[in-house]
């Protein structure tokens, strides 16, 4: 807790939290006021998350990210706390746990399940399939940099603590006397290092201690004059081994040892560079994090600045979206969203959580590093919940739901190179646990690579990650058009897991359709007639929608490629016999293959709508499969559906592609009023990324869709969002798209074709097709009459 300070903000903070409620609501209001009765004069924070006080908690601090570190700035002003990591500091490592009587149980719990004996084949399967994980993995923390700075003479005022989203940058700064304080933090992508830079309007006026420090008292800690060395072998020496290495750059004033920290006085200004790594990818982690520092040191903190923020624009300023704004914009962050859940419109709040998401994907998945986990790369302590490791049974996929469409195609590539990385393991997985080719994944995995499963079988029975994941990898294609790409990195991991998905199938003795199983609809249960609660069946929908997709997608690829005819032909006859999805009785889009009672109505997987999305199944061509989309959309949350952040998020993709703006828009509200961290984190609670991303993919399938065979503008555009424009966005094709509207009409639509092909515009039912040219642009008017 940060230590009273003479001063009204930090101690109002602390003393009154009831009366902060009120200040809050006070604000809020006020805020209500100036938002129903101004549009902003003055220039507001158009791209800043900020706050006038320093972080309570870690809820509220502030992330920097390059991909491979990250940090969340605490901003105290007599202690300030960094809290660090580096994507690779994991414990654990590669592990065969496939149960060996997996194979042989598997006929047999097949034939309960036919029979209808799903309890019973539940505990066969829970005893004879699950896998015996020994070595827990985990995520964990990198360290803390910590900076204690003497007591200030003067009282703190103007205090302002922000993100800023346009560079990348993170600031604090505040005044004492008449003394301004600043510090600014980045994490470079090219230097692949963290800069802290302080300084003081008056010189000589830092005076402050420098300590890193990381939880379990195990890491070792070297002090110079020049800096701090941390190491440790995570996980009493059975995870990786790691090595930070901290370098103090003073201009005035002086630097020495005291103790067990680095003791700076009467400086001007100082920078703190920090590299780390570790051998997860066999390299000598304090040989590395030296190497690093060595490639920095010949450049100045200024030209490192702007090289990380042309670096990092070279992403961000690819879109650009504005949806209207009010006054409200003028408050901190935390007060815009108390006021938002008191009602209030902020729709430039939106913007900020829409841009929020894409930064936070460049910040935390770069080409090279590993896939953003379930809290992208920033996770505290050495327990961290799931050990934010891959759960791909909606987490990870929902990561990267945003990356193509948002024009962030590079930031994809670490989730494709993961999946084809887990190919291997997934082959062996096949063979031994189920007897069968192809590559096969479960619900999750981790830097090591598993596919096996483990755990119960509410969550573990489930084969279908590696068959989800790889849409991904088609979808890179659609958008980009590579084929070489196609050939070498997407079509072998499709055929191959459209290979396990084709054995795995089995003929259901009734219906003589296809069907996927022992299986589940992730997470959730169902009561037998005989009123037990299970969760296997012979036949969730879900893997039929994937299944389905992965052959349907896998069938196009050979085609492109002119490949594999034999077993093209091959998985079309698997598609023809492959069981349908199918609509209950009460409407609803059947979620197993019998219409059970549901213990838990609300659950926050909807599976069985995979088909609407991230799938396109359910489309306009299926107007009583989209009516039962709906039904099943309203039965989940009239049962209190969309409880966790990501699941709520689902649900706006959900009334998108339901071209339902209204909905959409509510659900969007409900998600940062309910499920958003002050930081604009997600919280499914506690934080996790994946709603983040999802909700900004969201917002992209409320005002332009592709997953079909037009390019849909304005699909579901909310009322409230009555005059906008959102630019750069991206439609499968190779189509880069500006969209800009007024009075909630389409006023006029820019199209760059970067791969030349041929373009059909859709708007409310008004359809335009042309041909283009690779790298020309096309001009639209509201009618979609071309204008040049
Ligand atoms: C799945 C979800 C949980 C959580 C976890 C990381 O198990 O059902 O809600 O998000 O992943």
């Amino acid at each position: 807790m940060e230590k009273k300070h003479k001063g009204i903000l930090v101690q109002d903070r602390i003393i009154a939290s009831g009366s902060l409620k009120y200040l809050f609501s006070l604000a809020g209001l006020i805020l209500v006021a100036a938002a129903v009765y101004g549009q902003p004069k003055a220039p507001y924070n158009k791209m800043k998350i900020w706050f006038n006080h320093p972080a309570h908690d870690w809820n509220e601090a502030l992330p920097v990210g390059n991909g491979i570190l990250g940090a969340m700035l605490f901003g105290g002003i007599t202690n300030e706390r960094l809290q660090m990591n580096e994507e690779s500091v994991w414990t654990g490592k590669p592990e065969d746990f496939v149960n060996p009587m997996a194979k042989a149980a598997l006929p047999e719990v097949r034939k309960l399940l036919f029979a209808g004996k799903y309890a019973e084949a539940q505990k066969l399967a829970q005893e004879k399939m699950m896998g015996d994980k020994k070595v827990w993995s985990t995520y964990q923390t990198l360290g803390d940099l910590l900076l204690g700075f003497d007591e200030l003479e003067e009282p703190v005022s103007e205090y302002r603590r922000e993100l800023d989203l346009e560079t990348a940058v993170a600031r604090v700064s505040y005044k004492s006397g008449s003394i301004r304080y600043s510090r600014e933090v980045f994490a470079s992508a090219p230097a692949r290092a963290l800069f802290v830079k302080l300084s003081a309007s008056k010189p000589g006026s830092l005076n402050f201690s420098i300590t890193l420090s990381r939880p379990g008292n195990q890491a070792k800690y070297e002090y110079n004059s020049s800096g701090i060395i941390m190491t440790e072998h995570t996980a009493a020496g059975t995870g990786v081994k790691l090595a930070a290495r901290l370098r103090v750059l003073n201009e005035g004033g002086n630097i020495s040892v005291r103790g067990e920290s680095v003791r700076v006085e009467k400086a001007d200004s100082v920078t703190l560079i920090l590299t780390a790594a570790t051998d997860y990818r066999g390299n000598d982690p304090i040989q590395t994090s030296s190497e690093m520092q060595d490639v920095i040191a010949g450049k100045n903190y200024e030209v490192q600045r702007s090289e990380h923020i042309s670096d990092y624009q070279h992403y961000f300023k690819r879109v650009d979206l504005n949806l209207g704004v009010t006054n409200a914009a003028y408050f901190p962050t935390d007060s815009r969203l108390d006021a938002l859940r008191m009602g209030n419109s902020d729709p430039d709040l939106f913007k900020l959580y829409y841009q929020f998401g894409r930064y936070l994907l460049i910040s935390s998945s770069r080409p090279g590093s590993l896939p953003a986990n379930l809290q992208g790369i920033w996770a505290d302590g050495l327990t961290p919940p799931w050990s934010a490791d891959y759960h791909i049974n909606i987490n990870i996929q929902m990561n990267y739901w945003p990356a193509e469409i948002t024009n962030l195609s590079e930031m994809h590539l670490p989730f494709l190179e993961f999946i084809n990385a887990l190919r291997p393991d997934g082959r062996k997985t096949a063979r031994d646990m189920y007897g069968l080719s192809g590559t096969v994944a479960h619900f999750t995995t981790d830097p090591w690579y598993f596919t096996e499963t483990y755990g119960k079988t509410q969550w573990a029975m489930w084969p279908m990650g590696m068959a989800w994941s790889c849409r991904h990898l088609w979808e890179h294609y659609l958008f980009n058009g590579d084929k070489i790409y196609l050939n070498g990195k997407a079509y072998p991991a499709m055929k191959e897991a459209a290979s396990f998905c084709m054995a795995w199938l089995c003929k259901h003795p009734a219906s003589g359709k296809l069907v996927s199983g022992p299986s589940i609809s992730p997470e959730n249960t169902f009561r037998t007639a005989g009123g037990e609660i299970a969760t296997m069946v012979m036949g969730p929908t879900m893997d039929h929608m994937i299944i389905r997709e992965l052959l349907q997608n896998t069938i196009s690829a050979a085609e492109i490629l002119g490949k594999d005819a034999a077993l093209t032909k091959k998985m079309r006859a698997v598609l023809k016999d492959l069981a349908p999805t199918r609509i209950g009785a009460d409407g609803r889009i059947m979620e197993w293959t019998e219409e059970f009672d549901e213990p838990e109505p609300g659950h926050r997987h909807i599976s069985h709508l995979f088909g609407l999305y991230p799938g396109h199944e359910l489309n306009g061509r299926s107007p009583e499969l989209m009516s039962a989309a709906r039904k099943t959309l309203e039965f989940r949350l009239k049962n209190g559906g969309g409880h966790t952040g990501w699941s709520r998020a689902w649900i706006i993709n959900f009334f998108a592609r339901l071209n339902n703006g209204e909905e959409a828009y509510q659900n969007l509200v409900a998600l940062l009023s309910k499920s958003t961290l002050p930081n604009l984190f997600d919280n499914h609670p506690p934080f996790q990324i994946d709603g983040n991303f999802g909700a900004t993919a969201g917002i992209t399938e409320m005002l332009l869709q592709s997953q079909d065979t037009d390019i849909d503008l304005l699909p579901a555009l909310p009322v409230v969002w009555q005059k906008g424009y959102i630019h750069g966005i991206v439609a499968r094709g190779g189509f880069e798209v500006d969209i800009d509207w007024d009075n909630g009409e389409l006023r006029e639509v820019k199209v760059l074709s970067r791969l030349g092909n041929s373009c059909t515009l859709n708007y409310r039912g008004k359809k335009y097709t042309f041909k283009t040219k690779k790298a020309q642009r096309y001009k639209l008017n509201g009618s979609l009459e071309m204008t040049d």
